[in-house]
Protein backbone atom coordinates (compact mmCIF):
# COMPACT_ATOMS: atom_id res chain seq x y z
CA UNK A 1 0.00 0.00 0.00
CA UNK A 2 1.19 3.96 -0.41
CA UNK A 3 2.66 5.23 1.85
CA UNK A 4 3.05 9.09 1.76
CA UNK A 5 6.61 10.64 2.93
CA UNK A 6 6.78 12.37 6.16
CA UNK A 7 2.89 11.34 7.32
CA UNK A 8 2.50 9.85 9.96
CA UNK A 9 0.43 5.64 10.20
CA UNK A 10 -0.97 3.72 12.59
CA UNK A 11 -0.43 0.28 11.76
CA UNK A 12 -2.47 -1.84 13.81
CA UNK A 13 -3.86 -5.36 13.83
CA UNK A 14 -4.97 -8.11 16.49
CA UNK A 15 -3.52 -11.69 16.35
CA UNK A 16 -2.67 -14.51 17.84
CA UNK A 17 0.13 -17.14 17.75
CA UNK A 18 1.44 -19.82 19.74
CA UNK A 19 5.03 -19.57 20.55
CA UNK A 20 6.54 -16.57 21.48
CA UNK A 21 9.33 -15.08 19.59
CA UNK A 22 8.61 -16.43 16.24
CA UNK A 23 7.65 -13.66 14.38
CA UNK A 24 8.36 -10.11 13.91
CA UNK A 25 6.04 -6.91 12.86
CA UNK A 26 8.43 -5.26 9.84
CA UNK A 27 8.59 -1.60 8.66
CA UNK A 28 10.87 -0.97 6.44
CA UNK A 29 12.06 0.93 3.25
CA UNK A 30 13.39 0.74 0.13
CA UNK A 31 15.65 2.54 -1.88
CA UNK A 32 16.99 2.64 -5.66
CA UNK A 33 20.19 3.77 -5.95
CA UNK A 34 22.51 2.72 -8.86
CA UNK A 35 19.61 0.47 -10.95
CA UNK A 36 19.81 -1.72 -7.50
CA UNK A 37 17.29 -1.54 -4.87
CA UNK A 38 18.92 -1.81 -1.03
CA UNK A 39 15.72 -2.91 1.62
CA UNK A 40 16.04 -2.34 4.85
CA UNK A 41 14.47 -2.83 8.44
CA UNK A 42 13.70 0.55 10.24
CA UNK A 43 11.34 -0.97 13.03
CA UNK A 44 10.97 -4.78 14.14
CA UNK A 45 8.94 -5.77 16.92
CA UNK A 46 8.93 -9.28 18.08
CA UNK A 47 5.27 -11.00 18.67
CA UNK A 48 4.96 -12.19 21.84
CA UNK A 49 3.20 -15.51 22.25
CA UNK A 50 -0.72 -14.75 22.43
CA UNK A 51 -3.29 -17.61 22.81
CA UNK A 52 -5.79 -15.25 23.33
CA UNK A 53 -6.38 -12.39 21.07
CA UNK A 54 -3.73 -9.92 21.21
CA UNK A 55 -3.65 -6.41 19.53
CA UNK A 56 -0.57 -4.83 17.80
CA UNK A 57 -0.30 -1.25 16.92
CA UNK A 58 2.88 0.96 16.02
CA UNK A 59 2.87 4.75 14.86
CA UNK A 60 5.43 5.02 11.63
CA UNK A 61 6.68 8.25 9.89
CA UNK A 62 6.88 7.01 6.25
CA UNK A 63 9.89 8.06 4.47
CA UNK A 64 13.80 7.07 4.27
CA UNK A 65 12.54 5.48 0.78
CA UNK A 66 9.81 3.45 -0.28
CA UNK A 67 8.38 2.77 3.13
CA UNK A 68 6.52 -0.89 3.37
CA UNK A 69 5.14 -3.00 6.11
CA UNK A 70 5.33 -6.97 6.97
CA UNK A 71 5.44 -10.21 8.97
CA UNK A 72 8.90 -11.74 9.07
CA UNK A 73 9.48 -15.89 10.41
CA UNK A 74 12.21 -14.95 12.67
CA UNK A 75 12.72 -18.95 14.60
CA UNK A 76 12.76 -22.43 13.68
CA UNK A 77 10.46 -23.94 16.39
CA UNK A 78 8.03 -26.70 14.77
CA UNK A 79 4.29 -26.21 15.10
CA UNK A 80 4.13 -22.36 15.34
CA UNK A 81 1.48 -20.42 13.69
CA UNK A 82 0.25 -17.08 13.74
CA UNK A 83 -3.60 -15.71 12.76
CA UNK A 84 -4.06 -12.08 11.84
CA UNK A 85 -7.13 -9.93 11.37
CA UNK A 86 -8.10 -6.33 11.70
CA UNK A 87 -5.47 -4.74 9.59
CA UNK A 88 -6.24 -1.35 9.68
CA UNK A 89 -3.60 1.30 8.70
CA UNK A 90 -4.45 5.27 9.26
CA UNK A 91 -3.11 8.13 8.05
CA UNK A 92 -2.33 10.38 10.94
CA UNK A 93 -1.48 13.45 8.77
CA UNK A 94 1.64 15.22 8.09
CA UNK A 95 4.54 14.51 10.59
CA UNK A 96 6.33 17.35 12.66
CA UNK A 97 10.07 15.67 11.71
CA UNK A 98 11.43 13.28 9.20
CA UNK A 99 10.94 9.97 9.35
CA UNK A 100 14.06 8.73 11.70
CA UNK A 101 16.00 6.35 9.44
CA UNK A 102 18.32 4.56 11.59
CA UNK A 103 17.93 1.37 12.68
CA UNK A 104 18.83 -0.34 15.82
CA UNK A 105 18.98 -3.85 16.81
CA UNK A 106 19.52 -6.18 19.55
CA UNK A 107 20.41 -9.82 19.96
CA UNK A 108 17.85 -12.70 19.09
CA UNK A 109 18.55 -15.84 21.60
CA UNK A 110 21.11 -14.85 24.14
CA UNK A 111 21.29 -16.97 27.24
CA UNK A 112 22.52 -15.43 30.24
CA UNK A 113 23.03 -16.64 33.59
CA UNK A 114 21.82 -14.90 36.84
CA UNK A 115 24.43 -12.76 38.91
CA UNK A 116 27.18 -13.49 36.10
CA UNK A 117 27.98 -10.59 33.77
CA UNK A 118 26.91 -11.77 29.93
CA UNK A 119 27.86 -10.03 26.63
CA UNK A 120 25.30 -8.93 24.82
CA UNK A 121 25.95 -7.02 21.37
CA UNK A 122 23.70 -4.14 20.16
CA UNK A 123 24.13 -2.18 16.58
CA UNK A 124 23.08 0.91 15.68
CA UNK A 125 23.24 1.54 11.59
CA UNK A 126 22.76 4.94 10.12
CA UNK A 127 20.62 4.52 6.86
CA UNK A 128 20.18 8.43 6.63
CA UNK A 129 21.34 10.50 4.04
CA UNK A 130 24.26 12.20 6.18
CA UNK A 131 25.91 12.03 9.46
CA UNK A 132 24.38 10.47 12.18
CA UNK A 133 25.92 12.69 15.18
CA UNK A 134 25.81 12.51 19.09
CA UNK A 135 24.58 8.94 18.66
CA UNK A 136 23.42 7.53 22.20
CA UNK A 137 22.46 3.99 22.71
CA UNK A 138 20.45 2.81 25.69
CA UNK A 139 18.26 0.06 27.25
CA UNK A 140 15.43 1.50 28.57
CA UNK A 141 12.87 -0.94 30.69
CA UNK A 142 15.48 -3.62 31.58
CA UNK A 143 13.62 -5.70 35.01
CA UNK A 144 13.90 -4.83 37.94
CA UNK A 145 17.32 -5.45 39.81
CA UNK A 146 19.74 -6.45 36.21
CA UNK A 147 22.81 -4.55 36.22
CA UNK A 148 23.70 -3.06 32.46
CA UNK A 149 27.66 -1.84 31.98
CA UNK A 150 29.32 -1.65 28.89
CA UNK A 151 32.60 -3.48 27.71
CA UNK A 152 34.50 -0.23 26.47
CA UNK A 153 34.45 3.08 28.43
CA UNK A 154 31.32 5.00 26.87
CA UNK A 155 30.79 2.54 24.37
CA UNK A 156 27.64 3.43 23.47
CA UNK A 157 28.07 6.89 22.83
CA UNK A 158 29.18 7.89 19.34
CA UNK A 159 30.25 10.95 17.99
CA UNK A 160 29.15 10.16 14.73
CA UNK A 161 28.32 7.49 12.16
CA UNK A 162 28.78 8.26 8.30
CA UNK A 163 25.85 7.02 6.16
CA UNK A 164 25.86 3.18 5.69
CA UNK A 165 27.79 2.66 8.31
CA UNK A 166 27.09 0.30 11.38
CA UNK A 167 28.73 0.50 15.03
CA UNK A 168 28.46 -1.84 17.93
CA UNK A 169 27.87 -1.94 21.14
CA UNK A 170 29.16 -4.49 23.55
CA UNK A 171 27.02 -4.45 26.86
CA UNK A 172 27.50 -6.94 29.80
CA UNK A 173 24.32 -7.56 31.61
CA UNK A 174 24.02 -9.36 34.65
CA UNK A 175 20.64 -10.27 36.05
CA UNK A 176 20.38 -10.74 39.82
CA UNK A 177 20.46 -13.86 41.59
CA UNK A 178 17.13 -15.70 41.91
CA UNK A 179 15.60 -14.07 39.16
CA UNK A 180 12.18 -16.07 37.75
CA UNK A 181 11.94 -14.46 34.77
CA UNK A 182 13.43 -16.79 31.95
CA UNK A 183 12.35 -14.88 29.23
CA UNK A 184 12.25 -10.73 29.78
CA UNK A 185 11.93 -8.02 27.56
CA UNK A 186 13.08 -4.72 27.46
CA UNK A 187 14.10 -2.24 24.83
CA UNK A 188 17.05 -0.62 22.56
CA UNK A 189 16.94 2.50 21.47
CA UNK A 190 19.34 4.82 19.79
CA UNK A 191 19.00 8.67 19.93
CA UNK A 192 20.88 11.02 17.81
CA UNK A 193 20.84 14.45 16.09
CA UNK A 194 20.17 14.32 12.23
CA UNK A 195 19.79 17.87 10.32
CA UNK A 196 18.56 19.67 13.27
CA UNK A 197 16.73 17.14 14.92
CA UNK A 198 16.96 14.98 18.14
CA UNK A 199 15.87 11.27 16.61
CA UNK A 200 15.11 8.39 18.28
CA UNK A 201 14.43 4.87 16.63
CA UNK A 202 13.96 1.56 18.83
CA UNK A 203 13.59 -1.96 18.81
CA UNK A 204 12.15 -5.11 21.16
CA UNK A 205 15.32 -6.95 23.12
CA UNK A 206 15.21 -9.81 24.82
CA UNK A 207 17.44 -12.90 26.31
CA UNK A 208 17.04 -16.21 27.84
CA UNK A 209 18.21 -16.22 31.74
CA UNK A 210 19.14 -20.14 32.59
CA UNK A 211 18.06 -21.08 36.37
CA UNK A 212 21.33 -21.48 36.85
CA UNK A 213 24.90 -19.85 35.95
CA UNK A 214 26.04 -20.92 32.75
CA UNK A 215 29.02 -20.49 30.65
CA UNK A 216 28.06 -18.55 27.83
CA UNK A 217 27.58 -20.52 24.73
CA UNK A 218 29.24 -17.76 23.06
CA UNK A 219 32.35 -17.70 24.78
CA UNK A 220 33.41 -21.43 24.19
CA UNK A 221 34.77 -23.61 21.26
CA UNK A 222 34.32 -26.96 20.10
CA UNK A 223 36.22 -29.77 18.55
CA UNK A 224 35.24 -33.34 17.78
CA UNK A 225 36.88 -36.67 17.14
CA UNK A 226 34.06 -36.78 13.97
CA UNK A 227 32.31 -34.63 12.19
CA UNK A 228 29.95 -35.32 8.82
CA UNK A 229 30.25 -32.87 6.09
CA UNK A 230 27.54 -33.81 3.76
CA UNK A 231 24.85 -32.82 4.97
CA UNK A 232 24.92 -29.23 5.07
CA UNK A 233 25.65 -26.82 7.86
CA UNK A 234 22.71 -27.83 9.88
CA UNK A 235 24.23 -31.20 10.26
CA UNK A 236 27.54 -32.32 11.24
CA UNK A 237 29.56 -29.84 12.53
CA UNK A 238 30.25 -29.88 16.00
CA UNK A 239 30.19 -25.39 16.31
CA UNK A 240 26.39 -26.50 16.10
CA UNK A 241 26.29 -27.59 19.65
CA UNK A 242 26.81 -24.34 21.01
CA UNK A 243 24.97 -22.30 18.55
CA UNK A 244 22.01 -21.71 21.05
CA UNK A 245 19.58 -23.21 17.90
CA UNK A 246 17.78 -27.06 19.01
CA UNK A 247 17.33 -27.75 15.43
CA UNK A 248 21.27 -28.01 14.52
CA UNK A 249 23.13 -30.71 15.60
CA UNK A 250 26.73 -31.82 15.71
CA UNK A 251 26.69 -35.41 14.22
CA UNK A 252 29.78 -37.95 13.53
CA UNK A 253 30.30 -38.94 10.77
CA UNK A 254 28.63 -41.40 7.90
CA UNK A 255 29.60 -40.31 4.49
CA UNK A 256 33.48 -40.67 4.20
CA UNK A 257 33.63 -43.57 6.75
CA UNK A 258 31.42 -44.94 9.90
CA UNK A 259 33.53 -43.23 12.03
CA UNK A 260 33.62 -45.58 15.79
CA UNK A 261 32.91 -45.14 18.97
CA UNK A 262 34.47 -43.65 21.24
CA UNK A 263 33.64 -40.03 19.93
CA UNK A 264 34.24 -36.99 21.55
CA UNK A 265 33.85 -33.36 22.08
CA UNK A 266 36.19 -31.23 23.94
CA UNK A 267 34.84 -27.47 24.75
CA UNK A 268 37.55 -25.22 25.30
CA UNK A 269 36.50 -22.66 27.53
CA UNK A 270 36.98 -18.42 27.20
CA UNK A 271 39.35 -18.70 30.41
CA UNK A 272 39.39 -20.58 33.36
CA UNK A 273 36.46 -21.30 35.13
CA UNK A 274 34.80 -23.01 38.39
CA UNK A 275 32.46 -25.52 36.79
CA UNK A 276 30.30 -28.15 38.00
CA UNK A 277 27.30 -29.48 35.44
CA UNK A 278 27.45 -30.52 31.70
CA UNK A 279 24.35 -30.37 29.85
CA UNK A 280 24.01 -32.75 26.78
CA UNK A 281 20.64 -31.93 24.76
CA UNK A 282 20.06 -34.84 22.01
CA UNK A 283 18.68 -34.34 18.83
CA UNK A 284 15.29 -33.20 18.38
CA UNK A 285 14.23 -34.69 15.18
CA UNK A 286 15.37 -36.88 12.17
CA UNK A 287 15.58 -40.47 13.90
CA UNK A 288 17.24 -41.74 16.64
CA UNK A 289 20.81 -42.32 15.35
CA UNK A 290 23.37 -40.43 17.20
CA UNK A 291 21.46 -40.33 21.19
CA UNK A 292 24.12 -40.97 23.15
CA UNK A 293 23.74 -43.86 26.01
CA UNK A 294 27.03 -44.39 28.10
CA UNK A 295 29.62 -40.98 28.45
CA UNK A 296 32.23 -39.88 30.34
CA UNK A 297 32.94 -36.02 31.26
CA UNK A 298 36.74 -34.87 31.88
CA UNK A 299 38.24 -31.37 33.04
CA UNK A 300 41.18 -30.02 31.84
CA UNK A 301 43.71 -27.02 32.62
CA UNK A 302 45.80 -27.37 29.23
CA UNK A 303 43.53 -29.59 26.97
CA UNK A 304 46.41 -32.62 27.23
CA UNK A 305 46.33 -33.86 30.75
CA UNK A 306 42.19 -34.60 31.37
CA UNK A 307 40.33 -35.79 34.99
CA UNK A 308 37.43 -37.43 34.84
CA UNK A 309 34.81 -36.31 37.03
CA UNK A 310 31.70 -37.49 35.53
CA UNK A 311 30.11 -40.39 33.80
CA UNK A 312 26.87 -42.74 33.51
CA UNK A 313 24.25 -43.15 31.18
CA UNK A 314 21.87 -40.28 29.50
CA UNK A 315 17.99 -40.95 28.55
CA UNK A 316 16.25 -40.81 25.04
CA UNK A 317 14.32 -37.44 26.67
CA UNK A 318 13.89 -34.10 24.79
CA UNK A 319 15.30 -31.91 27.67
CA UNK A 320 18.74 -30.75 28.49
CA UNK A 321 20.09 -33.58 30.62
CA UNK A 322 22.33 -32.08 33.26
CA UNK A 323 25.58 -34.52 34.35
CA UNK A 324 26.40 -32.95 38.19
CA UNK A 325 30.08 -33.08 39.50
CA UNK A 326 32.38 -31.84 42.29
CA UNK A 327 33.28 -27.90 41.77
CA UNK A 328 36.33 -27.88 39.72
CA UNK A 329 38.77 -24.75 38.04
CA UNK A 330 39.21 -25.60 34.38
CA UNK A 331 39.59 -24.17 30.99
CA UNK A 332 38.38 -27.20 28.82
CA UNK A 333 35.42 -30.02 29.47
CA UNK A 334 35.55 -33.05 27.24
CA UNK A 335 32.34 -35.02 26.19
CA UNK A 336 33.22 -38.75 25.62
CA UNK A 337 30.46 -40.59 24.08
CA UNK A 338 31.03 -44.79 24.63
CA UNK A 339 27.94 -46.03 22.87
CA UNK A 340 24.85 -45.02 20.98
CA UNK A 341 21.36 -45.82 22.81
CA UNK A 342 20.37 -47.69 18.97
CA UNK A 343 23.98 -49.24 19.31
CA UNK A 344 24.73 -47.77 16.31
CA UNK A 345 28.10 -46.21 15.76
CA UNK A 346 26.55 -42.56 15.62
CA UNK A 347 27.02 -39.64 18.01
CA UNK A 348 25.24 -36.03 17.54
CA UNK A 349 24.22 -33.78 20.16
CA UNK A 350 22.06 -30.37 19.11
CA UNK A 351 23.44 -28.16 22.10
CA UNK A 352 25.98 -29.28 24.74
CA UNK A 353 26.44 -26.60 28.30
CA UNK A 354 29.12 -26.28 30.62
CA UNK A 355 27.57 -25.06 34.21
CA UNK A 356 29.60 -22.42 36.37
CA UNK A 357 30.96 -18.87 36.72
CA UNK A 358 34.42 -17.98 35.08
CA UNK A 359 37.05 -16.66 37.77
CA UNK A 360 37.83 -13.43 36.18
CA UNK A 361 34.62 -11.99 35.85
CA UNK A 362 34.10 -8.97 33.25
CA UNK A 363 33.73 -5.62 34.92
CA UNK A 364 32.72 -3.16 32.04
CA UNK A 365 32.00 0.82 32.69
CA UNK A 366 28.65 2.17 33.62
CA UNK A 367 27.03 3.66 30.10
CA UNK A 368 28.08 6.97 28.87
CA UNK A 369 25.68 9.94 29.68
CA UNK A 370 24.26 11.11 25.73
CA UNK A 371 24.57 14.95 26.41
CA UNK A 372 22.04 17.36 25.41
CA UNK A 373 22.23 18.37 21.53
CA UNK A 374 24.08 21.90 20.67
CA UNK A 375 21.81 23.63 18.40
CA1 LIG B 1 22.52 -26.46 17.87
Amino acid sequence: MPFEEGHTYRVSFSYQTNIEGQWAWVTGADRVADGRTTSRDITRDVLEQALDTAAYSREIVAGCGDTWVGLRKLGSARGTDLVIDDFTVTDLGKAETGAACAAVTAPNGVELSPGVPGEYVTTFTNHESADAVNVGIALPGLPEGWKARVKEKDGNLFESVRPGATVRTAWLLTPPAGTTDASPTWKVTATYAHGGDTRTVSADARAAVSDEPVLSPGSMTATADSENTSSGAGEGPVSNVLDGDAGTIWHTDYTASRAPYPHWVTLRLGGAADVDGFGYLGRQSGGPNGRVADYEVAVSDDGKDWTTVAGGTLKDVPQTQRVSFDRVRASYVRFTALNALNKQPFAAAAEMRVYGVPVDLPTGYPPGERPADTR
